[in-house]
């Protein structure tokens, strides 16, 4: 690392300078849109396998030494490169804004920033011990945490810098190396981010393949891949559980899901009103945890539908780098196509639009406004399927029994929620079948505490002590007791 870099770091790099240092030279790779305005931002390269396995024999070569270095230098660095991406995060937020399309205020590209530097600072210092299994003066038993080997982090496009971090930061912590292949629909973003933490890190520790779903699959069953951290779709998870009979490869697979909400009689709609809609809508609903059905006792139905509805009025959507804006388009053609058509197969089935509904053309192509859908109920399209964006399905219930089952009957369990007493919530949230229960919020995540799914969600957690402990070998080291 030159001076000349740590001078760039103070200031920070803008998005221009990001761009210059990771896009394809002209004429190659391939276009990649603003999502609000769909003007062109630049060019991603796109690497193909041989790209792929080459980039996998690097990291193969660099992890032995990477692991040696031990838990404190690895931990220094990570803390640098959190501050590098801290450095540059103003840079890195309107890149992000532009390519995946949330706002830069908000909870969105700004805030996405900051969870970048929480959750790497947090795999950068969470002390991670040998456990003592059994010291009963005969056997003295340990259980220590070594590295995989190479990891293949595939992420998708709705948090594409924060999710590559959740993946990136507990691996390279416990002497990983990792082997990054973004979302063909925002590569540039999270190459940007890979290219700053790369100021600080070693050679070929972390290393970004910027390539098609083809390369996605090669990585999955790369012989030489030990562990794959997968977020997207339960069909590719799929994909990737058939690859892993191949290379034995360890999996941790978040596969989002289509989280129910149960609001309990007695709620003061007022009062929860602004937290189920960022529960719901939090990035434009394009987030793998958000309140996707909403199940609301009858005595308050029609109150929480018009406190939703007048939150949902006051929140600002278009361009992302219109400071001001809280919401922003789909980020891509295929999903906005799977909003409208679950919205337009509810209005056809009696559902009720109670506000937005139709596309917000005037915003720009891939706009559609906060929808909200109320009198459907389980077994429409927009209730069983995940929307994946703006358009909320709100059902009335009458015997929380009723609504427990609803919860429960997909095939799906990554998160939920319970509002209400407080204590009448932990009743019925323990017996929902999702990895997170949230009482009186939904979709909150939190650097220690860990995070993952059930059923058709995935499996194995992220985050915290659980988390590092998933991107590790257990290793027993048994012998005489010790007196
Ligand atoms: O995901 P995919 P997509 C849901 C959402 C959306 C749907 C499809 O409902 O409509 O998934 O989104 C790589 N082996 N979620 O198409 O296809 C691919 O290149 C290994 C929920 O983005 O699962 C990309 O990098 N990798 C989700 C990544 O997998 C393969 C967030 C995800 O792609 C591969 C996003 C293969 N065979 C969408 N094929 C969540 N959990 O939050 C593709 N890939």
């Amino acid at each position: 690392m030159s001076d000349s870099t740590l001078d760039v770091q103070a200031t920070g790099l803008d998005e221009a300078a990001l761009l210059a240092r990771i896009q394809a030279p002209e004429g190659e790779g391939r276009e990649i849109p603003d999502a609000a305005t769909r003007e062109i931002i630049g060019r991603a390269p796109v690497d193909g396998v041989a790209a792929l396995d080459d980039a996998i024999a690097r990291a193969k070569a660099a992890q032995p030494a990477w692991e040696a270095l031990g838990h404190d230098e690895r931990s220094a660095l990570l803390l640098k490169a959190a501050d590098a991406i801290d450095a540059n995060a103003e840079g890195l937020a309107r890149l992000l804004s532009r390519e995946q399309g949330k706002p830069l205020g908000g909870p969105n590209a700004r805030f996405e920033l900051g969870a970048c530097g929480a959750w790497l600072r947090t795999a950068a210092t969470t002390p991670l011990e040998p456990e003592v299994i059994v010291d009963d003066g005969q056997v003295h038993a340990e259980l220590h945490y070594r590295a995989v080997g190479v990891v293949g982090a595939i992420g998708p496009w709705n948090w594409p810098l924060m999710i590559a971090i959740w993946q990136i930061a507990p691996s390279l912590r416990m002497g990983n190396t990792v082997v990054v292949k973004p979302s063909e629909f925002t590569p540039l973003s999270v190459l940007a981010l890979l290219s700053v933490m790369n100021d600080v890190l070693p050679p070929d520790v972390l290393i970004g393949i910027s390539g098609d779903r083809e390369v996605g699959a090669r990585l999955a069953s790369h012989p030489d891949i030990d562990k794959v951290m997968f977020t997207g779709s339960t069909a590719t998870g799929r994909r990737i559980i058939e690859a892993s009979a191949g290379n034995l490869a360890r999996l941790t697979l978040e596969l989002g899901g289509n989280d129910a909400g149960i609001v309990l009689p007695g709620t003061d709609p007022q009062a929860i009103a602004q937290d189920l809609f960022w529960g719901a809508f939090i990035n434009t609903g394009q987030t793998c945890a958000a309140l996707k059905r909403l199940y609301v006792h009858d005595s308050i139905y029609d109150e929480v539908v018009d406190a939703l509805a007048g939150v949902a009025e006051q929140m600002p959507m278009g361009n992302g780098l219109d400071e001001g804006n809280v919401l922003g388009p789909l980020q891509n053609r295929q999903q906005f196509d799977i909003v409208s058509r679950l919205v337009d197969d509810a209005r056809a089935h009696g559902g009720r639009v109670v506000t937005g509904g139709a596309p917000a053309s005037e915003l720009g192509e891939l706009f559609y406004p906060i929808t909200l859908v109320a009198d459907v109920a389980d077994g429409m399209a927009i209730v069983d399927e995940e929307q994946f964006g703006p358009a909320l399905p709100i059902i009335r219930y009458s015997d929380v029994e009723d609504a427990i089952a609803s919860a429960n009957r997909l095939d799906v369990g990554l998160g939920a929620s319970v509002w209400g007493d407080q204590d009448a919530a932990r009743a019925v949230a323990a017996r929902i079948q999702a990895g997170t229960v949230w009482i009186n919020s939904h979709g909150g995540v939190h650097p220690m505490i860990p995070f993952g799914g059930v059923k058709g969600s995935g499996y194995g957690l992220e985050f915290g002590v659980e988390g590092l402990k998933s991107v590790a070998v257990p290793q027993v080291v048994s012998g005489p007791g010790r007196r």
